[in-house]
């Protein structure tokens, strides 16, 4: 709550709600699916389906072009009056994306001025847009960490692509590893709020998340939100098809309880969808698909 919180900080979160728990039962968000490039390949991801990282696996979220989805920004704020935050969370990576995802801020911020532009990333590509993030005024960012220590990196992901060049193995988890933290760094010296996602695999990197809370914290993230590994078959993930199976609810709560005291720590999140609109919990996109949009929006 307010007591304990910098109020700086404070009016960021207070009506965001996914940074603010109390918020999340008064205040909406929206996702708009505009950013379908990613630079890494993580083993559970299937790329035809919505990034595992901030969203709900095995769900294929509508693709908006970046005027389809201002339009769409327009239509639910007129309709949805607890909207508060727009977020681009995939399809695929935010940041690596990014000419698609400033193309849709920039529209949307013109008409809406109010909005809170939210972004979520896997923080490879994020260095080299945090002036325009900070112009932009995104106030909240979210990187995926799943790991801190290369050699559990090279078990979740199997390349990466940064400046034009492929990498694998402990290598690609190297260069992820260190462009995460760096953004971490950049990102608090900037005064943008901070969440960390990491995805709870049971096995490979359960044990270490402590040090990756312990690690966020002391680079100033503002949120660890610890996410379970959603490894159902059906959704055509890697690890699924490979029997890696995701953590139950009590080994979940297990990690969770066993970082308390360091990052604060995100326990409602809902593991959206990319295309998700309304409260964290009800997903109502299906109400504004583009088909069934108005064509003028006032
Ligand atoms: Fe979206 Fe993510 Fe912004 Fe929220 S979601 S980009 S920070 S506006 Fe929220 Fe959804 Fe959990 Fe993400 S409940 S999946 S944490
Ligand atoms: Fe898939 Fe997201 Fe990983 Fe990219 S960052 S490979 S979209 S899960």
């Amino acid at each position: 709550g307010p007591a304990d919180m910098d109020p700086v900080v404070w009016a960021k979160v207070k009506d965001h709600p996914c940074y603010s728990e109390e918020a999340h039962l008064y205040f909406a968000r929206m996702h708009v699916a505009v950013a379908p490039a990613c630079n890494i390949q993580c083993h559970y991801c299937n790329r035809k389906f919505d990034c595992a990282n901030e969203s709900r696996p095995g769900v294929v979220s509508e693709r908006l072009t970046p005027e389809q989805a201002a339009h769409k920004v327009l239509a639910v704020a007129a309709q949805v009056p607890q909207l508060s935050v727009l977020g681009v969370a995939g399809p695929g990576d935010a940041a690596c994306d990014w000419r698609r995802t400033k193309a849709t801020f920039e529209a949307v911020a013109e008409r809406l001025p109010d909005i809170k532009l939210c972004l979520s990333s896997n923080g490879l590509a994020l260095p080299d847009h945090i002036d325009e993030i900070v112009a932009m005024n995104v106030d909240h960012v979210t990187v995926t960490i799943n790991t801190i220590d290369p050699e559990i990196g090279a078990e979740i992901i199997g390349w990466i692509v940064h400046n034009r060049k492929r990498y694998t193995g402990v290598e690609a988890a190297t260069i992820l590893r260190d462009r995460q933290l760096q953004s971490l760094d950049m990102l608090r010296d900037r005064g943008v709020l901070v969440k960390v996602n990491s995805v709870l695999i049971p096995g490979i990197n359960d044990a270490h998340l402590i040090e990756v809370n312990r690690a966020v914290k002391a680079r100033g993230a503002f949120l660890h939100n610890i996410m379970p590994l959603i490894s159902d078959p059906a959704h055509g993930t890697h690890f699924g098809l490979t029997g890696q199976r995701g953590p139950t609810p009590a080994e979940l709560k297990q990690v969770q309880d066993a970082c308390d005291g360091g990052a604060r720590l995100m326990r409602h999140c809902r593991q959206c969808r990319a295309d998700a609109v309304g409260l964290l919990g009800e997903d109502r996109g299906g109400e504004f698909s583009l088909d069934s949009l108005p064509d003028e929006v006032e």
